[in-house]
Parts: C-alpha cells; structure tokens; sequence
C-alpha cells in the first residue's frame, strides 16, 4: 500500500479541512444543541464535490476515488459527527446507485445527489425486527401490471425525513420459495413518493443534528424502471453498498476520536493541578499515548481498506476490520478525553461529551462489532 498521498487526495481533504474549520466546527455545538438538520452546511460541501466524492465525473461526482472520501470524511467528522454521516449515507447512496443504476437511474438521481439538489440520500435497509439479519426482512414489493407496489416499514432511516432518493430493499419472492437473503429486490423511490409515510425522529443520545426516522410504505406504487440491479438481486447489492460504508464509518469514527485527542492534549497543557499542568503527570501522558496509538493503527487500516477498494480488490474483511478496530478504538479514545478533561468534560461546556455521545453509534450503525467479527472471522476461517 502506497500511504503517500496523490495530488487530488490532498486537494479534496484540504478543501474538506478548510471547509470544516470555516463553516463546519463553528455550527457543531449548536446543531447538537437544538437537533439542527445542517442543510445548509450539506449545500456547501455539495458544492465542494463532498457529496459524491467517489462517483465518476460524468454522473456530476468527484470522482476522487475511495482514499480521498476516507480523507473528507475524517475532517468533516472531527468538526461535526452529526453533519458526517448525512454525508457518508449519501456518498453511499450515490456510490451505489452509479455502479448498479441503469444509465438512466444513474443520470437522474447521481448528478442531483452529487449536486445537492437531493439534500440527501437515504438507506432503508433495517426495519424493526431485521437489524443484523437483513435477510429477515419483511417489506414485500408485489408486482401489479408493470408497476412494483411496497409494503412494510424500515427502521433507523439517516436523512429519512429530507431525502431526494430512497434506496428501499423488499423481498419480492416469498420467503417459502427463496428463503433468506436470496429473494430479494433492491428499489429507488423518489422522497415525498405517495404511499411512503416518514414517521417520527428518533431522540437520539448522539448525532443529534442528523435525521434519524422510522418509515411506513402503505401501498407504495414505483415504476417498473425502479428495481436497481437485478430482480432477487438486492441481498448482494446491500452488503457491497455496505462493505463500502464502512469505511466511510471508520473514517468517521478516526474524525471524531482526532478531534477529542486533539482537545484533549490542548486541556491537558492548559489545566493547571499541584501546580504543574497536568500534561505534566505521567497518567495523563500515558493516556495520550495510547491515544495516539490507537488513532494511528485505526486511520492505517482504514486507509489500507479504502486503497484496496479502490484498486478493486476484495476488501469486505479489511472494511471490516478497519470498522471494528476504528470505532472501538474511537470509543476508548473518546472516553479517555472525557477522563482527561475530569469534570469539566461531563458538561456542554466542552466538545468532549458530545464526541463520546456521537462515537457510541459507529459501534452499531451499518453493521455492530458483532457483525463485523463474523465478516472477519469467516474469513480467516476460510
Ligand atoms: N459482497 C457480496 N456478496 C456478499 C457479501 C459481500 N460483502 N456478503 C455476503 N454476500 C453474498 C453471499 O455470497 C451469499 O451469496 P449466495 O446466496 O449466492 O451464496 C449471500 O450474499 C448471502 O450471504 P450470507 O449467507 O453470508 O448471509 P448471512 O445472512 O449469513 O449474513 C452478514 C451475513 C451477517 C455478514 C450480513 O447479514 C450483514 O452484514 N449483516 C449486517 C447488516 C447491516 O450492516 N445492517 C446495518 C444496516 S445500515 S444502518
């Protein structure tokens, strides 16, 4: 693996980093004070190229690659978490539609996600009883003349309540005659689509700026030109989508754990106790060493994921082990700021709170620990 960064990659995570310091860092406290959606902060990063960072150039993307997204997402998330993962669920969204979308599919929905003119794209995959097992799922899609017509609900939906494009998986071969993962359809409805319900935002411990909805189909009515990929297909196109997203996850979880080490040592040369700054006392030193470490070992595997996808080899168990390692890394990491900080980390008045709230979900979203062990373990099993 080369870690030497190209031209474009060092472009697209300054323009991320300058952004992020500019707009992005100074909004944070409050968009997860008062829950506030950052759509005009999803606007500027459109702009920038943000929101398809890995979709080719003609479909109005980026098209700079895995390593360069892996990049962005790190600064935009070491500002604000929240405002990250609208951004990772869309760039994923894009993504997976300009690889299995039909030209027309494609030319539709990627030049106006890249754009902004979708403020986002959302992932309905979970539903209440399908987390883990998505191949559990019980929303149907029923064919009825040339139309494709849902029924179900789905959970935990990112961005549900703005989306532009929803990315809705559906069985539409009954579970008695391909059971499991196998009859499955993967579907692009449009947002505000008559028969879909948004229901009500979760209250979420963290990310509290992101928009997080359950949603309800009731006799959802799409197009025939609205199965993406192939019909039974959808099992696959989700787990792909996903062994992508992850990284995008990890890259998250190593932005906000840089942003809590990063505060952290700023406190610890600052906070003054037996009359020595307490960067000063070795407990405090060790802590931050072993801050550092694990945030170095996450940003290498995550980046050795991304330069492997985008080289186009296998890369589901290093996705994987980089999510793992990266947001349970992030997790220590984000804990031992808040320790640092002693009191004063317990409060609003400092960032480290909110980071240790808004990394706990990188543990759980787009596939928990578990998951990704057995991803892993399956594969070293052979
Ligand atoms: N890429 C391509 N195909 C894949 C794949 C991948 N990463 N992972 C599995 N598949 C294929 C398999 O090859 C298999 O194909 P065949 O039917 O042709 O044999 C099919 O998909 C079913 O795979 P498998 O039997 O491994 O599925 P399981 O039900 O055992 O599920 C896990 C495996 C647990 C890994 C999967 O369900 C998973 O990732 N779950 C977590 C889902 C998730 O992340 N949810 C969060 C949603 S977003 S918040």
């Amino acid at each position: 693996m080369d870690i030497e960064l190209d031209e474009t990659q060092r472009m697209v995570q300054k323009a991320a980093r300058d952004y992020a310091d500019r707009v992005i860092r100074p909004q944070a406290a409050d968009i997860d004070k008062h829950e506030r959606f950052p759509k005009e902060i999803l606007k500027g990063l459109a702009e920038l190229g943000l929101m398809a960072v890995n979709v080719p150039e003609e479909l109005g993307g980026a098209g700079a690659g895995t390593v360069a997204y892996a990049l962005a997402m790190q600064e935009v998330a070491a500002a604000c978490a929240s405002t990250a993962v609208t951004m990772a669920v869309t760039n994923m969204v894009g993504e997976v539609i300009a690889r299995f979308g039909t030209d027309e599919q494609k030319q539709h929905h990627c030049p106006r996600l890249a754009s902004g003119e979708h403020v986002a794209g959302a992932f309905a995959l979970s539903e209440p009883e399908a987390g883990s097992d998505p191949g559990g799922m019980r929303t149907t899609a029923r064919k009825d003349g040339d139309d494709w017509v849902l029924d179900g609900e789905k959970q935990w939906i990112t961005s549900g309540a703005h989306a532009g494009v929803f990315v809705v998986w559906a069985r539409t071969s009954p579970a008695s005659e391909r059971p499991g993962t196998r009859g499955i359809s993967c579907f692009l409805v449009p947002g505000g689509a008559k028969g879909l319900r948004v229901g009500k935002h979760e209250d979420k411990m963290g990310l509290r700026g992101s928009n997080t909805v359950p949603l309800v189909f009731e006799g959802c009515r799409v197009p025939a030109s609205a199965l993406l990929g192939e019909l039974d297909g959808g099992f696959k196109i989700a787990m792909m989508a996903l062994d992508g997203g992850r990284i995008g996850i990890s890259s998250q979880a190593i932005g906000i754990a840089r942003a809590a080490l990063a505060e952290s040592v700023v406190y610890a040369k600052d906070r003054k106790q037996f009359d020595k700054p307490i960067a000063d006392f070795q407990g405090i030193q060790w802590k931050l060493a072993n801050m550092k470490t694990d945030l170095d070992a996450a940003h290498l595997l995550s980046l050795r994921a991304a330069w492997m996808k985008e080289r186009g080899l296998p890369f589901s168990k290093e996705a994987s082990m980089a999510k793992v390692f990266a947001t349970e890394a992030a997790w220590r990491i984000c804990n031992q700021a808040v320790q640092i900080h002693g009191g004063y980390g317990y409060t609003r008045e400092f960032a480290a709170e909110r980071h240790l709230r808004d990394v706990r979900v990188t543990m759980i979203y787009e596939g928990t620990s578990e998951v990704q062990r057995i991803v892993i373990a399956r594969s070293v099993l052979g």
